[in-house]
């Protein structure tokens, strides 16, 4: 399927998506919304795909929030419309069977930030810069960021980041762990996707159901947390990836996961 704002390009399992508005700083307007939902979707049901890396176009932007010029013009009801279809996207992202990671190359701003909040993990360029303005602009997040970074880096920071409409560095962002690592803008890319070969090679249900057991678990009592954690831990005693995993130990050879 063609895109209009969106690159995908798949190779040994990873998918690369790159969101492509550059005059906009890559800003996500209904158009790039709408696409994102429909891309990531086919995303998850191509078993050819492992895992998914977001990255922006360009030197300068991930993404430079949602599309401020579209959002000024938006009734009550658009608004409200707009909100849900980003909110579906974000959550669509924690749902994927499969990892995506956030490979942030530049600004990663408001909604653009909480894109990145949606991914499993962020890796950043040393020059990225990450905020959350909407408060400057008489709103505030819409699209799940209060929600995420609240429970990833606790509310005191939070409070500070979203009140204030700041934008920390890169350096700053990984201080406080909203990034899990930094490297050179020329290096980002690369190492993402690195990473996501590292896990494409090993057992998809395991991956997915690991996926599953820490987002879903979160929401869960610790007890309830575990009682979940067995029973997805059970049910992949059922599948080839065990066996596979497991005979290929022994046996001293790669295992070569099929994902059934
Ligand atoms: N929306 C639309 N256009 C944008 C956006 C944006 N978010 N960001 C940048 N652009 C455009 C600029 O208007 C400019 O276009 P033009 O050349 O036609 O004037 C072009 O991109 C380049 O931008 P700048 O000239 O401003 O580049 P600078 O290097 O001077 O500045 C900044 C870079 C600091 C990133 C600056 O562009 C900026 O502040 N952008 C806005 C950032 C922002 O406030 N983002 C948050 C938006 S609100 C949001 O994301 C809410 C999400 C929740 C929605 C909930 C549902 C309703």
């Amino acid at each position: 399927m063609e895109f209009k704002y969106l690159q995908i390009e798949n190779s040994e399992g990873v998918s690369t998506l790159t969101i492509n508005r550059r005059e906009a700083l890559n800003s996500l307007n209904s158009a790039v919304l709408a696409e994102l939902e429909c891309a990531l979707y086919g995303l998850d049901l191509d078993a050819a795909v492992k895992v998914v890396v977001i990255t922006g176009a360009g030197e300068k932007a991930f993404v430079a929030g949602a599309d401020i010029k579209e959002m000024s013009e938006m009734s009550a009801f658009e608004g409200h419309a707009f909100a849900r279809v980003g909110q579906r996207v974000m959550l669509f992202i924690e749902k994927m069977k499969k990892p995506v990671i956030a490979a942030v190359n530049g600004f990663a701003l408001g909604g653009g930030l909480e894109l990145a909040l949606a991914c499993d993990f962020i890796y950043a360029s040393e020059k990225a810069k990450l905020g959350f303005p909407e408060v400057g602009l008489g709103i505030m997040p819409g699209f799940g960021g209060t929600q995420k970074l609240a429970r990833l880096i606790g509310p005191n920071r939070a409070n500070e980041l979203v009140f204030s409409g700041r934008m920390i560095t890169a350096e700053k962002a990984h201080a406080w762990g909203i990034v899990n690592d930094l490297f050179p803008p020329e290096e980002l890319l690369a190492k993402a996707v690195e990473t996501a070969r590292e896990i494409a090679s090993k057992g998809t249900l395991g991956v997915a159901y690991a996926k599953d057991a820490i987002a879903n678990g979160l929401n869960m009592t610790r007890e309830d947390g575990f009682r979940y954690e067995a029973s997805l831990f059970g049910v992949l005693f059922a599948t080839e990836d065990q066996r596979e995993g497991m005979g290929a130990f022994l046996e001293k050879r790669k295992a070569d996961f099929k994902g059934k």
